[in-house]
């Protein structure tokens, strides 16, 4: 791989993380009533056992688990209901403590998960719950392994949610959400209930982790597309503006970090990790061999008419039709990969199956030049 190329898009793909941040979680709840699974199955990845990360504060029994552009604030070996005072003053200390530092490192929702079938809601969790949201931390409510069948679920489960209801306690939506995050194969328990609490998880986190919880999740793919489509705008624009004094074409790669910002961004968006993207981008550009301005000349001849502005100038409209063209069909790439769809060599992505797919899609939308009379 070219030096050129993974020096420059390694730092703006540390650059995009950076931008894009992350989005903290804290969970609560009692061993075995299923955080780790209703996380992993909304996160995909594994999330590391109780206990590991970094304690957040000194001598806490906080721990946040940084995983890219997610956050796992979890407890370790203290119970609610059982160690309530002490609890209450870590995660109180804990919470006002990351306050004073960037959105990034901050407490953005709290998950407080019950098992649908324990009948069982104590006034300690209330009070702990209400603490929560005194701090100014957002909590949802979460009822965990809830049986359902066809449209009806457990009846007990209903009616723990209709007393967690009747609390009036200070939750998102006022009552808690039914859910049931792994499949279970005696019963044939269908998962259920995860993209409505994943929807008001983004309803209550603030905006500006917005774009790091679309990175992290995995359920909802439409919302990694909606994002993935701004940073291409976004791109675009800032091509538009670097071109709005027609560029020459030999200066062209001027246009390329803003390019492979876009296009990191958007592999981060899709959880694609650096060396498969950097591979990737490789693959579709051709960049290995070509060096910057090379492989963008190699793009724009794939543009109509490309003949007239190899060697003449390029223009705002130009820039920007071909950093869409670019990014929508990185999008494409994206997807592909993220969804097991690019086939594989040797256990690597096949870089011809890219670079096809790529270079296909671009086509699609390469700009038009109009040629000169
Ligand atoms: N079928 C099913 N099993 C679950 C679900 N959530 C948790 N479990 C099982 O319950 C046990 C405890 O879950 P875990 O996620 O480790 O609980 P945690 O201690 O709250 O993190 C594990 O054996 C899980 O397989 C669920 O939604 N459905
Ligand atoms: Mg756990």
């Amino acid at each position: 791989m070219s030096q050129w190329f993974t020096d420059s898009f390694r730092t703006e793909f540390d650059k995009q993380s950076e931008l894009l941040g992350r989005f903290n979680l804290a969970l609560f709840g009692k061993t075995g009533v299923g955080k780790s699974t209703l996380v992993n199955a909304i996160f995909g990845e594994p999330v590391a056992a109780t206990g590991i990360g970094q304690p957040v504060t000194q001598g806490s029994h906080l721990y946040l688990d940084k995983r890219g552009q997610l956050g796992i604030l979890d407890t370790q070996g203290l119970e609610v209901g059982k160690d309530d005072k002490q609890l209450i003053a870590e995660v109180d200390k804990t919470i006002k403590e990351l306050r004073k530092r960037p959105l990034a490192d901050q407490v953005h929702v709290a998950w407080y998960c019950v098992r649908g079938l324990d009948r069982r809601f104590e006034s300690s969790e209330a009070d702990f719950i209400t603490h929560l949201d005194s701090l100014g931390v957002p909590v949802i409510v979460v009822l965990t392994q809830v049986p359902k069948n066809g449209e009806m679920y457990h009846p007990d489960a209903v009616e723990l949610a209709r007393y967690i209801e009747s609390l009036h306690l200070p939750i998102e939506g006022g009552r808690p959400f039914l859910t049931n995050a792994a499949r279970d194969q005696f019963y044939g328990q269908p998962v259920h209930g995860l993209s409505e609490l994943l929807q008001a998880t983004f309803q209550v986190a603030p905006e500006g982790v917005h774009a790091a919880l679309t990175a992290a999740q995995e359920i909802d793919f439409q919302a990694k597309a909606a994002q993935a489509h701004k940073a291409v705008a976004a791109a675009a624009a800032a091509a538009a503006a670097a071109a709005a004094t027609p560029i020459p074409f030999s200066d062209a790669a001027l246009l390329v970090p803003l390019q492979l910002g876009m296009m990191a961004r958007i592999a981060q968006l899709y959880k694609i990790r650096y060396e498969r993207a950097a591979m990737m981008g490789v693959a579709a550009t051709s960049a290995a061999t070509a060096g910057g301005r090379a492989a963008v000349t190699g793009l724009m001849k794939l543009i109509p008419g490309a003949g007239s502005i190899i060697g003449g100038v390029v223009g705002a409209g130009v820039a920007s039709g071909f950093t869409v063209a670019m990014g929508e069909s990185w999008i494409v790439v994206c997807q592909a990969v993220s969804a097991g769809k690019v086939p594989m060599l040797n256990g690597a992505l096949d870089s011809e199956a890219v670079r096809n797919l790529f270079v296909s899609e671009f086509k699609k939308r390469a700009p038009g030049v109009r040629q000169k009379h």
